[in-house]
């Protein structure tokens, strides 16, 4: 298979602009190719791996993947698949993302090994553009009917688009020429919504540097769920790369929740597990679904790959401690990203009685109510049973003195935060 055959096994290719040359050009040399990202953020979520682990395919067959941050059309904003003008960022938020931005991709991305990954900032090209050449160099090769036409721009006609937002897929254009003179950058990949962006650069590249300059743009489909959901959101919100923001745990369950209608498609997508295993796993799916094997596979092959194994460890220590009940064995930290979603109260670190401390926070609803809890059994404090009406609550009960977790009937978690 060549890498134009395995993204076609694997449903990544959306849209091409030349599929048979393309398949010709991989086939005969290794080229170099970009995807972009604007910092609009200070981390990436799952939806930017779309391309991305497609670039990392594309470095592992061989060739080079060269890795662009928006300095400059992050200052912008892109109006791709977006109905509202967007809030200009200061200068100042746009520098922060980038950096954070770049740090992120080298973690996930720079593998070493001769096809190093390269990493550009279309800032260091865009900035030195005086508005006279900005004009007369790259102006007079966009036609305006044409930029109309896009569909990104045509959506907007209704609402409204500002100069500052139509301009932007010059920018971008400006961007695919000036890699492809300094870098020798044959193809563009991105999303879907990206399709309008890309094309727009290979036409003022073959206005710059003639028709016959070999160019192609790639798009990957957006991803669907079955259940006609938006792929990558939870209740709370984006899956997010940066641990801070989504816990490796959080992000591990994210993945071990998929439908049985979807695992497959995202072991293909999203991982790098050939087509046998996956294959096998696929054959899983349908004789011992309950098993959740290939869900397993993926969570575990995601989260060490953004990750590490270390934290991916520790995310099937937590999954496995919630699973059983037997919570004793996790560390503070572990019980803080495991318990984030569950009810949480705030107690002081005074000792009190187990009746009054369950009431006063509001776990129980009187104290009546907290001793029949406790003599019929029914409530754990940190994953043992308690028993005992007179038993004090103590500091000796806690996580590291931060946190207590109490279990009433089978399921019901609570997060007491001390302090
Ligand atoms: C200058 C900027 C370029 C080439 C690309 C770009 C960024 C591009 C964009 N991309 C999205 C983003 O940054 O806005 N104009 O959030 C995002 N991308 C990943 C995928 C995407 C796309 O980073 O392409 O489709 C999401 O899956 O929306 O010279």
């Amino acid at each position: 298979m060549n890498i134009i055959e395995e993204l076609e096994w694997r449903d990544a290719i959306n849209q091409q602009t030349d599929a048979e040359g393309l398949r010709e050009l991989v086939n005969e040399k290794k080229i170099s190719l970009y995807c972009g990202v604007d910092p609009t953020g200070d981390s990436m979520h799952i939806g930017h791996l779309i391309p991305f682990m497609m670039m990392k395919r594309f470095q592992l067959a061989g060739h080079r993947p060269v890795i662009l941050i928006g300095g400059a059309t992050g200052t912008i904003g892109d109006p791709s698949g977006r109905q509202t003008e967007r809030q200009l960022q200061t200068l100042e938020q746009v520098q922060e993302n980038v950096e954070a931005l770049t740090a992120q991709m080298k973690k996930l991305f720079d593998t070493g090994g001769s096809n190093e990954l390269k990493m550009v900032n279309n800032y260091d090209w865009t900035h030195k553009i005086n508005i006279i050449d900005f004009l007369r160099d790259y102006g007079k090769n966009f036609s305006v009917n044409t930029m109309l036409a896009k569909d990104i721009v045509a959506s907007r006609l209704d609402s409204g688009i500002s100069f500052t937002e139509f301009s932007y897929q010059i920018l971008q254009s400006m961007d695919f020429h000036h890699l492809f003179k300094e870098e020798d950058v044959q193809l563009q990949i991105g999303g879907a919504d990206q399709w309008g962006n890309i094309t727009s650069g290979l036409d003022l590249i073959r206005k710059k540097e003639g028709s016959s300059a070999k160019v192609f743009g790639l798009t990957i489909p957006l991803m669907l769920k079955a259940d006609g959901t938006k792929f990558g959101k939870t209740a709370g919100g984006a899956v997010w790369l940066d641990a801070n923001k989504t816990t490796p745990f959080e992000f591990y369950q994210f993945w071990a929740n998929t439908d049985d209608r979807d695992v497959i498609r995202y072991l293909k997508f999203f991982t790098f597990l050939d087509k046998e295993t996956i294959d096998a796993l696929e054959v899983k799916v349908k004789t011992e679904p309950h098993k959740r094997e290939a869900q397993k596979v993926l969570a575990e092959e995601m989260t060490r790959f953004v990750h590490s194994d270390e934290l991916l460890n520790q995310a099937k220590k937590i999954t496995e401690a919630l699973f059983s009940g037997d919570i004793k064995s996790l560390t503070a930290d572990e019980i803080e990203q495991g318990f984030k979603d569950m009810p949480t109260f705030h107690a002081s670190k005074e000792t009190k009685n187990i009746v009054e401390w369950l009431v006063d926070l509001g776990i129980e609803p009187s104290k009546r109510q907290a001793r029949e809890d406790i003599t019929n059994g029914a409530i754990s404090m940190n994953g043992e049973r308690v028993t005992d009406v007179s038993m004090d609550v103590t500091m000796e009960n806690s996580f590291d003195g931060r946190f207590i977790i109490i279990r009433k009937g089978k399921k019901n978690y609570s997060l007491v935060k001390l302090g």
